[in-house]
């Protein structure tokens, strides 16, 4: 299948987060067999308002025999605020990390950087992914940023950071780029482990859960909704728990 639709807020957002969505639906088309996902049908194009500011959500939704849903989100509130949000979430008869990454831009500067693979094992990311990240994560960026209490969900080779100028910036997305290139060759290439399904589904509400205490990403959603939408949103959109 080919993905041709360009969402209508893309052209007017942060340029590395237009760049960042288009490399992520390329290396989506080019290695995984996708098709439609379909969100609840009020949630695809969201529209509010945040403190007289209009916020505009725009997903994009597919799965794949590997991944129960691939979600790309682009979000902006008034002119100042870009947001993008990609979360890949695997069948849970397949033993992967969850691929996740987040940029937050605020009047044209990038605040937030993050990408990880992060561990849905208790043994850990698989050797394939350690020896494919080995000296990534934040080597090489001039400003690194702390993770928040719920951080410890990702993995050694997270990447969250303040980038600074167009080198930095550069370097996050070829780094993004080989994360994401990793995960769908991976994710080709392995066999499902139906037998391990229940520790895998287990991996994954850890991670979501964790996600879901992320109070910044809700203060967002209660100022431009309220309480009650920005809980459904986390948990059915954002960060949805497997089903058994
Ligand atoms: C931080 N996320 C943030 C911030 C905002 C959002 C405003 C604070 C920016 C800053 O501290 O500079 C907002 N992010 C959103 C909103 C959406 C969103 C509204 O995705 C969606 C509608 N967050 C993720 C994923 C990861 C992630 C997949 O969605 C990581 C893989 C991480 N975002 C993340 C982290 C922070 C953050 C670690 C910093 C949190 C903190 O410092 O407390």
């Amino acid at each position: 299948m080919s993905i041709t639709v360009k969402s209508s807020i893309r052209q007017h957002q942060n340029s590395v987060i237009c760049e960042l969505a288009d490399i992520i639906e390329e290396t989506w088309q080019h290695h995984l067999d996708v098709s439609p996902y379909h969100l609840p049908s009020d949630l695809g194009y969201v529209e509010s308002r945040l403190e007289g500011e209009r916020l505009v959500i725009e997903n994009v939704c597919y799965q794949t025999p590997e991944f129960r849903k691939l979600h790309l989100e682009l979000a902006q509130v008034g002119p100042n605020l870009d947001i993008l949000h990609c979360v890949m979430f695997p069948n849970p008869d397949y033993a992967l990390p969850m691929f996740g990454c987040d940029i937050v831009s605020g009047r044209g500067q990038i605040s937030a950087a993050v990408v990880d693979l992060s561990p849905t094992s208790s043994n850990g990311l698989p050797v394939a992914y350690t020896r494919a990240l080995a000296g990534m994560g934040t080597n090489g960026y001039s400003n690194p940023r702390e993770l928040p209490s719920w951080g410890h969900i990702f993995s050694d080779y997270c990447c969250f950071i303040r980038p600074i100028g167009p080198q930095e910036n550069e370097r996050f997305l070829n780094q993004v780029r080989h994360y994401l290139t990793l995960h769908c060759q991976q994710a080709t290439t392995t066999s499902p482990t139906p037998r391990q399904r229940a520790e895998i589904l287990a991996g994954q509400r850890n991670y979501c859960t964790h996600q879901q205490q992320n109070d910044k990403t809700r203060r967002i959603l209660e100022k431009a909704f309220d309480s009650a939408w920005a809980e459904r949103y986390m948990t059915t959109v954002l960060f949805d728990l497997p089903k058994e």
